[in-house]
């Protein structure tokens, strides 16, 4: 990957060349100006002139430059790719950008978390979304999911309670983007239907390492449609070719100051060096017929189909490929809508879906300033528009002809489409009922799939589980609020809820619910490693003066053929003076970095017998972070010895010289000289398994 610094300056480059105008300054009106620095005066010292047009319209311009934020989802990062199916999906849906594998529909895909206002950091525990928006050529589809497939909720009347819950408290608007407060957990602890999705979100799943690397959920049912009319319930899924990778929470709140736009960033530097990032999409699919035969209920958003239960069907994938040009024309203003759909896809009664298919235009006319943000490029539709609606708040259109329907004199335009052909027709579900506010009773069991989720953790997940609550209640200051949420838990397992209450100062609750054993092995991310690559995860090498080059070279040739990208550290920027007297170029200093923001971390040696960092404080830190995260710690020659440092976390060098000694990801050869094979397979395997959870007491 080019410096970060080199592709600001292409990118500036290149935009600069890309100005269509690119001639001199001037107003709104083409008005050309000679000069901006300073405002129309009487004299050098006298006061400003009114007339000054340029000086007004450009203040004015700039006071009225933001809009209003998301209320939720406020932050995030977007990038545009293409979409391809695998096979013609016809039997189950008439959608035609899932017809044909050699059409590629182009998308637009926007992450983000939800809590944090705009400017807040990138790596707080939170929902991750994933909204995709598809320009298909029937017509806009907008695919508007989380990272979890479940939500916290079941009726969207709701939504303002739980939003307002895990919000900044009113009166001081504390904390910034964290869930960890008194005002979330109390709304928690008396509303057991958030439980399954606070699962999740006490998960590592709440603190993905990188967007490219987090699986996307439609969360609810929809329906598919065929052209004979058949409906097919389908739940979709997104799955990251380089598989689901999490941070430590200890690292994320590190990288919250390191870096606050790590996630952000990642994606972005990732697409800018070619490394387009790849999902695969799948469905589960349950025949009209079998509404009826699960023990939960499918229009209930907070209960997934078991993986094992309903396989997920591969249908297609998707790739990102191009950055935006202007972040506030296209990810800002990029605008949503779970009604978006097209003709072959259609809702069900699901209460939240119902309550959201409501909701986001409403947003859009408050966010966008009124009806007409479908005429902004990032929301046009590739297919034609033809209506009457008119006018309004930035209108862009320039409409002639007649503006209603039924007309004789615009020749009758537009038309209707026509039943039975391109045109979008609803479902013809059957529908009987009262008017009630009554939750289905099928909706009641908030217990059971909650303790699935947790008895498909492997044991480091179920540790990481315990250590989240425990941060989390621990930060709440009621103590009536810790206590019943802690009985919650107990109606989810006993074990949990003992150990959280051992954490929070609270007793542990005397009874447990009923013993649930359901698992589901999919949901755990021992399951999900994609496709066991190393391709863009960070490396990096800590060098000094006096390092043995050929370690370093090898290494680096290496890793780079396997796709990952490595990066030589040192004290200070500039060059290092290697070994063999040549001098080797220097990528990052080492106060400008920190280890939270890499994946693993080499240590090679110089010739002699003294490890060529152990000296730096810097490094010894980079180190010790790397090893309590759990990330893979690489060694060679003399660099094993600042591996001392780490014995008092708990690590055991190996008193075996000369050969390559492999123990939870802390790969060492004391020999001198180039890396060998073996070395380094062991230590690209140790890259690949990402974490190593079986070390000492380390800090996760
Ligand atoms: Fe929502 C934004 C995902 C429930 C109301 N939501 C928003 C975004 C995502 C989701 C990814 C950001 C889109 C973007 O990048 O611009 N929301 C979900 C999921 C939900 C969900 C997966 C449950 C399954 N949302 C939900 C409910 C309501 C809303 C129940 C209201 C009844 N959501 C909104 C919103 C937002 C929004 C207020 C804020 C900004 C926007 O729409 O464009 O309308």
């Amino acid at each position: 990957m080019a410096s970060p610094a080199d592709r600001k300056q292409e990118q500036r480059a290149a935009s600069r060349a890309d100005d269509p105008a690119g001639g001199p300054l001037t107003t709104d009106q083409g008005v050309e100006v000679d000069h901006t620095d300073d405002s129309l005066a009487v004299g050098e010292r006298g006061p400003t002139l009114m007339e000054d047009f340029h000086f007004r319209e450009k203040l004015t311009r700039f006071d009225h430059e933001r809009i209003p934020e998301r209320v939720v989802h406020a932050r995030g990062a977007g990038a545009y790719g293409w979409f391809e199916p695998y096979e013609s999906c016809a039997e189950f849906t008439r959608a035609a950008f899932l017809q044909d594998p050699s059409v590629r529909t182009p998308v637009f895909v926007r992450f983000s978390t939800v809590q944090g206002p705009k400017g807040s950091a990138d790596t707080v525990r939170d929902v991750r979304g994933f909204a995709t928006k598809f320009y298909t050529s029937e017509g806009n589809y907008d695919l508007v999911g989380n990272n979890f497939p479940v939500f916290f909720i079941q009726d969207g009347i709701k939504f303002p309670d739980f939003v307002h819950a895990v919000k900044p408290e009113p009166h001081n608007d504390i904390p910034t983007g964290a869930s960890a407060h008194d005002t979330l957990w109390d709304f928690v602890s008396l509303q057991p239907e958030t439980l399954h999705a606070i699962m999740w979100l006490m998960s590592d799943r709440a603190i993905p390492r990188s967007y490219r690397m987090m699986q996307g959920f439609g969360v609810h049912t929809f329906r598919f449609v065929n052209a004979e009319g058949r409906g097919t319930f389908v739940k979709f899924h997104w799955k990251p070719k380089l598989g689901v990778h999490s941070l430590v929470w200890d690292e994320a709140q590190e990288c919250q100051g390191r870096d606050p736009d790590f996630n952000r960033r990642d994606l972005w530097d990732a697409i800018a060096a070619g490394e387009y990032p790849e999902w695969e999409l799948g469905v589960q699919l349950v025949p009209e017929e079998d509404e009826f035969a699960f023990d939960f209920d499918l229009l209930d958003p907070t209960k997934i189909i078991p993986e094992e239960q309903v396989p997920v069907r591969p249908i297609g994938r998707m790739v990102l490929d191009r950055n935006p040009e202007n972040f506030f024309a296209e990810t800002e203003q990029v605008a949503f809508h779970t009604a978006n759909v097209v003709p072959g896809i259609d809702f069900t009664n699901d209460p939240l879906l119902q309550a959201r298919n409501f909701s986001y235009l409403d947003t859009q006319l408050i966010r966008l300033g009124g009806p007409n943000f479908s005429q902004l490029p990032v929301n046009r539709p590739v297919a034609p528009v033809r209506n009457n609606q008119r006018d309004g708040y930035h209108q862009s259109a320039i409409h002639s002809g007649t503006n209603y329907f039924p007309n004789s004199l615009g020749g009758g335009c537009p038309a209707h489409a026509g039943a039975g052909g391109s045109a979008y027709t609803h479902h013809a579900e059957r529908v009987d009922g009262h008017k009630i506010r009554r939750r289905s009773p099928s909706f009641q069991d908030h217990y059971s799939q909650t303790a699935m989720f947790w008895n498909s953790m492997a044991d480091w997940e179920k540790q990481h589980i315990v250590e989240a609550f425990r941060f989390e209640l621990g930060k709440v200051g009621a103590r009536t609020v810790r206590a019943r949420t802690v009985e919650h838990l107990a109606e989810v397992d006993g074990e949990l809820a003992a150990r959280v209450a051992q954490g929070i100062g609270v007793p542990e609750p005397s009874g447990a619910g009923a013993p649930y054993k359901q698992a589901s092995p999919a949901l755990s991310l021992e399951s999900l490693r994609g496709d066991g690559s190393i391709r863009t995860r960070q490396i990096a090498v800590l060098v000094t003066d006096g390092v043995d080059a050929e370690q370093i070279t090898s290494v680096r040739e290496r890793l780079a053929a396997e796709g990952a990208i490595v990066e030589a550290l040192a004290a200070t920027d500039g060059t290092i003076a290697g070994a063999d007297g040549e001098t080797y170029a220097v990528d990052r200093a080492l106060p400008t970095v920190a280890s939270v923001l890499y994946d693993a971390v080499l240590l090679p040696g110089g010739p002699v017998g003294t490890p060529p960092t152990a000296a730096d404080p810097d490094a010894v830190r980079f180190v010790r972070d790397a090893y309590r995260h759990g990330k893979p710690v690489g060694a060679l020659g003399s660099g094993v010895g600042i591996l001392s440092a780490l014995e008092p976390e708990g690590l055991r060098l190996s008193t075996e010289f000369h050969r390559v000694v492999s123990d939870q990801g802390v790969v060492t050869d004391t020999s001198p000289g180039p890396a060998s094979e073996e070395f380094l397979n062991t230590f690209v395997d140790a890259i690949a398994g990402h974490r190593h959870w079986g070390r000492g007491p380390v800090r996760h």
